[in-house]
């Protein structure tokens, strides 16, 4: 039988956890931020960084932040980057349980704080399919009586085990700016790492695969314009807050996302759903 619970971390972030026979999971109301998703009888699905204070006010360094309204570095000095949502308390809205799989639903209350940056009506859900498969969905909605434009990223964090031998693939025939350069050509299906890696894809195919050393990861992505694939390496990680040294190691991300010229422009009452879907390559399927 599934079981819901809930729990504050010693520096007093609530969260939300779930034990079924499917998995074990934590959601943080902070962000409504997956920190732990742990298919039943496999490997942690998510990465998070042991540098991580767990303090209010951050997002924590791992899992799956929510980036919303905005993408990045906003153009307002002192904004904060990746907007406010990771930042702020949701609203746990909603549990259902349905043969042992768990959904779980959030709400972003915009206050008028958050109207400094966001001037405007919108509702904003986070909803956590919890199986064997972790399947996350971004749901907004304009309550407005204008059209609303933002950009979003599910800025999920996997555990590689060994970034040198790390492949990531399904990347062909797609298209990338990095360090504001580009775009360039994707010539083949494969990435592989060896410096710092942080690119916006275009152009890409709805699935791509992380071939650890301890398994492979099927990550899918919906209504989901523009993929980023980050990783620090050596000389980011040293000045990243929150995050190890050597965590470039062992962890990439591989975020669904729509932004730059993938941003959302939502007309009043218009719904835009972003999905991310994860698990481990089940045994038999094939790899490519
Ligand atoms: O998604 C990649 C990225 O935009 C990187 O440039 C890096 O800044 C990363 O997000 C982490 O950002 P954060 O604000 O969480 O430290």
């Amino acid at each position: 039988m599934a079981v819901i619970t809930t729990g504050v971390h010693g520096n007093g972030l609530e969260y939300i956890e779930v034990h079924s026979k499917l998995c074990d999971a934590r959601i943080f109301l902070q962000g409504a931020q997956l920190e732990r998703f742990i298919p039943r009888g496999q490997a942690p699905l998510l990465w998070v960084s042991t540098a991580d204070d767990y303090l209010p006010g951050n997002g924590i360094r791992g899992g799956i932040p929510v980036c919303w309204p905005w993408f990045g570095q906003h153009d307002t000095h002192g904004w904060p980057q990746h907007g406010f949502a990771r930042n702020r308390r949701w609203q746990h809205i909603g549990s259902e349980v349905q043969d042992e799989v768990v959904t779980l639903k959030f709400l972003l209350p915009i206050t008028d704080e958050d109207r400094i940056y966001w001037p405007h009506d919108t509702r904003l859900e986070l909803h956590c399919r919890l199986s064997q498969t972790l399947r996350v969905s971004l749901i907004n909605v304009n309550l407005d009586h204008h059209p609303v434009t933002l950009t979003q990223a599910l800025h999920s964090y996997f555990p590689i085990g060994d970034i040198h031998q790390l492949i990531a693939s399904g990347f062909s025939s797609a298209h990338y700016i990095e360090f504001a350069k580009g775009p360039y050509a994707q010539t083949t299906d494969d990435v592989h790492f060896d410096r710092e890696t942080d690119r916006v894809y275009n152009a890409l195919a709805g699935q791509q695969r992380l071939h650890t050393p301890n398994g492979t990861i099927v990550v899918r992505r919906e209504h989901s314009s523009s993929a980023v694939l980050w990783n620090p390496w050596i000389e980011k990680s040293r000045r990243l807050s929150r995050f190890n040294d050597d965590d470039y190691l062992r962890m990439v991300c591989l975020e669904a996302a729509n932004v730059r010229e993938d941003a959302i422009t939502l007309a009043p009452g218009a719904r835009h759903e972003l999905v991310t879907e994860i698990s481990w390559l089940a045994p038999g399927e094939q790899p490519r």
